[in-house]
Protein backbone atom coordinates (compact mmCIF):
# COMPACT_ATOMS: atom_id res chain seq x y z
CA UNK A 1 0.00 0.00 0.00
CA UNK A 2 0.91 3.73 -0.60
CA UNK A 3 2.25 5.81 2.00
CA UNK A 4 -0.52 7.84 1.11
CA UNK A 5 -3.30 4.90 1.32
CA UNK A 6 -2.60 3.84 4.13
CA UNK A 7 -2.58 6.80 6.03
CA UNK A 8 -5.56 6.87 4.78
CA UNK A 9 -6.93 3.19 5.89
CA UNK A 10 -5.71 4.44 9.02
CA UNK A 11 -7.30 7.74 9.63
CA UNK A 12 -10.80 6.12 8.02
CA UNK A 13 -13.85 7.00 9.77
CA UNK A 14 -12.33 8.64 12.73
CA UNK A 15 -13.34 11.24 15.15
CA UNK A 16 -10.86 14.14 15.47
CA UNK A 17 -11.71 16.90 17.74
CA UNK A 18 -9.36 19.96 17.80
CA UNK A 19 -8.73 22.85 20.17
CA UNK A 20 -7.91 26.26 18.72
CA UNK A 21 -9.23 25.34 15.11
CA UNK A 22 -10.39 28.99 14.10
CA UNK A 23 -6.98 29.93 12.73
CA UNK A 24 -3.72 28.94 11.84
CA UNK A 25 -1.82 25.41 13.12
CA UNK A 26 -5.52 24.02 14.51
CA UNK A 27 -7.39 25.18 11.32
CA UNK A 28 -4.49 23.94 9.04
CA UNK A 29 -4.34 20.61 10.89
CA UNK A 30 -8.68 20.39 10.00
CA UNK A 31 -8.04 20.41 6.26
CA UNK A 32 -4.94 18.53 6.79
CA UNK A 33 -6.94 15.28 8.24
CA UNK A 34 -9.54 16.02 5.94
CA UNK A 35 -7.46 15.68 3.27
CA UNK A 36 -4.95 12.93 4.53
CA UNK A 37 -8.37 11.07 5.34
CA UNK A 38 -9.90 11.41 1.81
CA UNK A 39 -12.31 12.88 3.40
CA UNK A 40 -13.74 10.22 5.42
CA UNK A 41 -13.14 12.05 8.97
CA UNK A 42 -15.62 13.71 11.34
CA UNK A 43 -14.06 16.68 12.68
CA UNK A 44 -15.15 18.72 15.97
CA UNK A 45 -13.40 21.95 15.33
CA UNK A 46 -13.54 24.48 18.71
CA UNK A 47 -12.36 27.37 19.71
CA UNK A 48 -14.40 31.59 21.16
CA UNK A 49 -14.53 32.38 17.55
CA UNK A 50 -18.01 30.68 16.16
CA UNK A 51 -18.05 32.37 13.16
CA UNK A 52 -14.86 31.52 12.12
CA UNK A 53 -15.38 28.30 12.54
CA UNK A 54 -18.52 27.87 10.49
CA UNK A 55 -16.67 29.91 7.65
CA UNK A 56 -14.08 27.35 7.96
CA UNK A 57 -16.83 24.11 8.31
CA UNK A 58 -18.18 25.29 5.09
CA UNK A 59 -15.16 25.48 3.43
CA UNK A 60 -13.85 21.75 4.66
CA UNK A 61 -17.78 20.63 3.61
CA UNK A 62 -17.24 22.37 -0.03
CA UNK A 63 -13.80 20.54 -0.27
CA UNK A 64 -13.94 17.53 1.20
CA UNK A 65 -17.87 16.34 0.51
CA UNK A 66 -17.32 13.48 2.72
CA UNK A 67 -16.77 14.93 6.21
CA UNK A 68 -18.38 16.01 8.62
CA UNK A 69 -17.79 19.01 10.67
CA UNK A 70 -19.41 19.96 13.53
CA UNK A 71 -18.25 23.33 14.90
CA UNK A 72 -18.51 24.28 18.96
CA UNK A 73 -17.96 27.41 20.69
CA UNK A 74 -15.14 26.64 23.74
CA UNK A 75 -13.27 28.42 25.71
CA UNK A 76 -10.80 26.13 27.15
CA UNK A 77 -9.90 28.83 29.77
CA UNK A 78 -13.33 28.53 30.85
CA UNK A 79 -13.47 25.29 33.43
CA UNK A 80 -17.29 25.54 33.49
CA UNK A 81 -17.66 25.50 29.71
CA UNK A 82 -14.97 22.56 29.86
CA UNK A 83 -17.35 20.87 32.19
CA UNK A 84 -20.37 20.69 30.16
CA UNK A 85 -18.80 20.21 26.78
CA UNK A 86 -19.02 16.77 26.32
CA UNK A 87 -23.19 17.22 26.59
CA UNK A 88 -22.59 19.66 23.61
CA UNK A 89 -20.79 17.48 21.11
CA UNK A 90 -23.55 15.73 18.57
CA UNK A 91 -24.59 11.73 18.38
CA UNK A 92 -23.66 12.04 15.04
CA UNK A 93 -20.09 13.01 15.24
CA UNK A 94 -19.44 9.76 17.60
CA UNK A 95 -16.90 8.90 19.77
CA UNK A 96 -13.67 10.85 19.99
CA UNK A 97 -10.70 9.22 18.94
CA UNK A 98 -8.24 12.08 18.83
CA UNK A 99 -7.87 14.78 21.18
CA UNK A 100 -6.03 17.67 19.49
CA UNK A 101 -5.07 19.72 22.27
CA UNK A 102 -4.14 23.25 20.36
CA UNK A 103 -5.36 25.98 21.98
CA UNK A 104 -2.80 28.53 22.90
CA UNK A 105 -1.83 32.11 23.42
CA UNK A 106 0.89 34.61 25.01
CA UNK A 107 0.63 37.73 25.99
CA UNK A 108 2.84 40.05 25.87
CA UNK A 109 7.24 40.33 26.23
CA UNK A 110 6.98 41.84 29.54
CA UNK A 111 9.81 40.54 32.26
CA UNK A 112 9.50 39.03 35.42
CA UNK A 113 8.20 41.82 37.89
CA UNK A 114 6.34 44.00 34.90
CA UNK A 115 4.30 40.86 33.89
CA UNK A 116 0.43 41.95 35.20
CA UNK A 117 -1.75 39.42 36.80
CA UNK A 118 -3.85 39.15 34.10
CA UNK A 119 -1.71 37.67 31.79
CA UNK A 120 -0.44 35.57 34.07
CA UNK A 121 -3.88 33.75 34.49
CA UNK A 122 -5.17 33.71 30.77
CA UNK A 123 -1.74 32.38 29.62
CA UNK A 124 -2.10 29.66 32.66
CA UNK A 125 -5.46 29.17 32.35
CA UNK A 126 -5.85 28.70 28.37
CA UNK A 127 -2.19 26.98 27.86
CA UNK A 128 -2.10 24.33 31.10
CA UNK A 129 -5.47 24.48 32.96
CA UNK A 130 -7.19 24.35 30.08
CA UNK A 131 -5.27 21.55 27.94
CA UNK A 132 -5.47 19.76 31.41
CA UNK A 133 -8.71 19.73 32.27
CA UNK A 134 -10.00 18.54 28.54
CA UNK A 135 -7.65 15.83 28.59
CA UNK A 136 -8.96 14.54 31.94
CA UNK A 137 -12.22 14.88 30.20
CA UNK A 138 -11.24 12.26 27.57
CA UNK A 139 -8.51 10.36 28.65
CA UNK A 140 -11.04 7.46 30.73
CA UNK A 141 -12.98 7.35 27.81
CA UNK A 142 -9.72 6.35 25.62
CA UNK A 143 -8.29 3.80 28.29
CA UNK A 144 -11.55 2.20 29.03
CA UNK A 145 -11.65 1.85 24.71
CA UNK A 146 -7.85 0.99 25.25
CA UNK A 147 -7.49 3.26 22.14
CA UNK A 148 -7.35 7.29 21.35
CA UNK A 149 -4.63 9.65 20.86
CA UNK A 150 -3.92 12.76 22.56
CA UNK A 151 -1.71 15.33 20.46
CA UNK A 152 -0.41 18.37 22.77
CA UNK A 153 0.87 21.01 20.91
CA UNK A 154 3.94 22.08 22.97
CA UNK A 155 7.07 24.52 21.78
CA UNK A 156 10.11 24.96 21.75
CA UNK A 157 9.72 27.27 24.67
CA UNK A 158 8.46 24.92 26.51
CA UNK A 159 12.05 23.62 25.96
CA UNK A 160 14.50 26.87 26.11
CA UNK A 161 12.94 29.48 28.32
CA UNK A 162 14.15 32.94 26.56
CA UNK A 163 13.86 36.28 28.33
CA UNK A 164 10.24 38.36 27.31
CA UNK A 165 8.98 34.79 27.50
CA UNK A 166 8.75 33.58 31.67
CA UNK A 167 5.56 33.26 31.88
CA UNK A 168 4.11 31.84 28.17
CA UNK A 169 7.39 29.59 28.37
CA UNK A 170 6.46 28.29 31.79
CA UNK A 171 3.30 26.95 30.02
CA UNK A 172 4.89 25.34 27.63
CA UNK A 173 7.29 23.57 30.05
CA UNK A 174 4.27 22.43 32.27
CA UNK A 175 2.31 21.11 28.56
CA UNK A 176 5.38 19.11 28.62
CA UNK A 177 6.13 17.93 31.69
CA UNK A 178 2.51 16.77 32.27
CA UNK A 179 2.30 14.89 28.55
CA UNK A 180 5.25 12.60 29.61
CA UNK A 181 3.93 11.88 32.78
CA UNK A 182 0.61 10.65 31.11
CA UNK A 183 2.79 9.17 28.19
CA UNK A 184 4.22 7.23 31.10
CA UNK A 185 1.08 6.55 32.82
CA UNK A 186 0.00 5.06 29.78
CA UNK A 187 2.70 2.60 29.01
CA UNK A 188 0.11 -0.58 29.46
CA UNK A 189 -2.00 0.83 27.46
CA UNK A 190 -2.83 1.66 23.58
CA UNK A 191 -3.58 5.09 24.19
CA UNK A 192 -0.94 7.14 22.14
CA UNK A 193 0.33 10.30 23.48
CA UNK A 194 2.13 12.56 21.13
CA UNK A 195 3.70 16.10 21.88
CA UNK A 196 4.27 18.67 19.05
CA UNK A 197 6.95 21.26 19.38
CA UNK A 198 7.10 23.67 17.17
CA UNK A 199 9.57 26.25 16.28
CA UNK A 200 8.78 29.73 14.47
CA UNK A 201 5.47 29.45 12.97
CA UNK A 202 3.84 32.21 11.27
CA UNK A 203 0.06 32.69 12.26
CA UNK A 204 -2.01 35.06 14.52
CA UNK A 205 0.46 33.72 17.16
CA UNK A 206 2.53 36.73 17.64
CA UNK A 207 -0.60 39.33 16.75
CA UNK A 208 -2.01 38.18 19.66
CA UNK A 209 1.12 38.55 21.90
CA UNK A 210 1.59 42.26 20.72
CA UNK A 211 -1.83 42.70 21.15
CA UNK A 212 -3.18 43.29 17.69
CA UNK A 213 -0.05 45.47 16.48
CA UNK A 214 0.77 43.70 13.41
CA UNK A 215 3.96 45.89 12.82
CA UNK A 216 5.21 44.43 16.04
CA UNK A 217 4.09 41.26 14.41
CA UNK A 218 5.32 41.74 11.13
CA UNK A 219 9.27 42.44 13.08
CA UNK A 220 9.34 38.67 14.44
CA UNK A 221 9.16 37.50 10.83
CA UNK A 222 11.45 40.26 9.26
CA UNK A 223 14.25 38.69 7.76
CA UNK A 224 13.34 35.03 7.86
CA UNK A 225 11.15 32.19 6.13
CA UNK A 226 8.89 31.15 9.46
CA UNK A 227 7.23 27.93 9.00
CA UNK A 228 3.42 28.12 7.85
CA UNK A 229 0.71 26.62 10.09
CA UNK A 230 0.14 23.43 7.30
CA UNK A 231 4.14 22.24 8.19
CA UNK A 232 3.00 21.68 11.95
CA UNK A 233 -0.55 20.15 10.42
CA UNK A 234 1.56 17.70 8.15
CA UNK A 235 3.49 16.83 11.11
CA UNK A 236 0.09 16.43 13.65
CA UNK A 237 -1.36 13.96 11.16
CA UNK A 238 1.92 12.34 10.26
CA UNK A 239 2.07 11.26 13.81
CA UNK A 240 -1.39 10.09 13.99
CA UNK A 241 -1.75 8.29 10.93
CA UNK A 242 1.33 6.11 11.92
CA UNK A 243 0.86 1.87 12.44
CA UNK A 244 -1.49 1.72 16.17
CA UNK A 245 1.78 0.70 17.41
CA UNK A 246 3.47 3.28 16.56
CA UNK A 247 3.95 6.63 18.99
CA UNK A 248 5.89 9.29 17.65
CA UNK A 249 5.93 10.48 21.15
CA UNK A 250 7.70 14.19 20.57
CA UNK A 251 8.79 15.93 17.15
CA UNK A 252 10.88 19.40 17.64
CA UNK A 253 9.89 21.22 14.45
CA UNK A 254 12.14 24.57 13.05
CA UNK A 255 12.42 26.35 10.14
CA UNK A 256 15.62 26.34 8.17
CA UNK A 257 16.91 29.39 9.83
CA UNK A 258 15.86 28.62 13.39
CA UNK A 259 18.34 26.27 15.68
CA UNK A 260 16.89 27.40 18.86
CA UNK A 261 14.54 29.72 20.17
CA UNK A 262 17.19 32.35 20.70
CA UNK A 263 19.44 31.67 17.65
CA UNK A 264 17.85 32.45 14.22
CA UNK A 265 19.86 33.50 11.34
CA UNK A 266 18.76 36.47 9.98
CA UNK A 267 19.18 38.27 6.49
CA UNK A 268 18.52 41.76 6.66
P1 LIG B 1 -3.14 31.27 16.43
O1 LIG B 1 -3.23 32.49 17.27
O2 LIG B 1 -3.24 31.42 14.95
O3 LIG B 1 -4.20 30.19 16.90
C1 LIG B 1 -4.49 29.99 18.25
C2 LIG B 1 -5.80 29.27 18.35
O4 LIG B 1 -6.09 29.06 19.74
C3 LIG B 1 -6.96 30.07 17.77
O5 LIG B 1 -7.79 29.21 17.04
C4 LIG B 1 -7.68 30.61 18.99
O6 LIG B 1 -9.08 30.67 18.71
C5 LIG B 1 -7.40 29.51 19.99
N1 LIG B 1 -7.54 29.96 21.37
C6 LIG B 1 -6.84 30.93 22.02
N2 LIG B 1 -7.33 31.08 23.25
C7 LIG B 1 -8.35 30.20 23.38
C8 LIG B 1 -9.25 29.88 24.41
N3 LIG B 1 -9.25 30.50 25.59
N4 LIG B 1 -10.18 28.91 24.21
C9 LIG B 1 -10.21 28.27 23.02
N5 LIG B 1 -9.42 28.52 22.00
C10 LIG B 1 -8.49 29.48 22.19
O7 LIG B 1 -1.74 30.61 16.83
P2 LIG B 1 -1.07 29.21 16.44
O8 LIG B 1 -1.87 28.47 15.47
O9 LIG B 1 0.35 29.51 16.14
O10 LIG B 1 -1.10 28.48 17.86
C11 LIG B 1 -1.54 27.15 18.04
C12 LIG B 1 -0.68 26.51 19.11
O11 LIG B 1 0.66 26.42 18.64
C13 LIG B 1 -0.64 27.25 20.43
O12 LIG B 1 -0.72 26.32 21.49
C14 LIG B 1 0.74 27.90 20.41
O13 LIG B 1 1.24 28.12 21.69
C15 LIG B 1 1.53 26.84 19.67
N6 LIG B 1 2.77 27.28 19.08
C16 LIG B 1 2.79 28.27 18.15
C17 LIG B 1 3.99 28.67 17.60
C18 LIG B 1 4.10 29.78 16.62
O14 LIG B 1 5.23 30.27 16.38
N7 LIG B 1 3.03 30.21 16.00
C19 LIG B 1 5.24 28.00 17.97
C20 LIG B 1 5.11 26.99 18.97
C21 LIG B 1 3.91 26.65 19.48
P3 LIG B 1 -10.10 31.77 19.26
O15 LIG B 1 -9.36 33.07 19.34
O16 LIG B 1 -11.21 31.75 18.25
O17 LIG B 1 -10.53 31.23 20.58
C1 LIG C 1 5.99 29.96 20.01
C2 LIG C 1 7.43 30.03 19.66
O1 LIG C 1 9.63 31.05 20.32
O2 LIG C 1 7.78 32.58 19.92
O3 LIG C 1 5.73 28.96 20.94
O4 LIG C 1 7.85 31.24 21.90
S1 LIG C 1 8.19 31.28 20.49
Amino acid sequence: MSFGAAAASRLAGKTILITGASSGIGRATAFEFANAAGGDVKLILTARREASLLAIKEELEKAYPKASVFPIKLDVSKMAEIDSFMEKIPAAAGTVDVLINNAGMVHGVEKVGEITQSDIDIMFQTNVFGLIALTQKFLPGFITRNKGDIVNIGSIAGREPYPGGAIYCATKAVVKSFTESMRKELVASRVRVIEVDPGQVETEFSVVRFRGDKAKADAVYAGVEPLIAEDIAEVIVFAVSRRENTVVADTLVFPSHQASAMIMHRKL
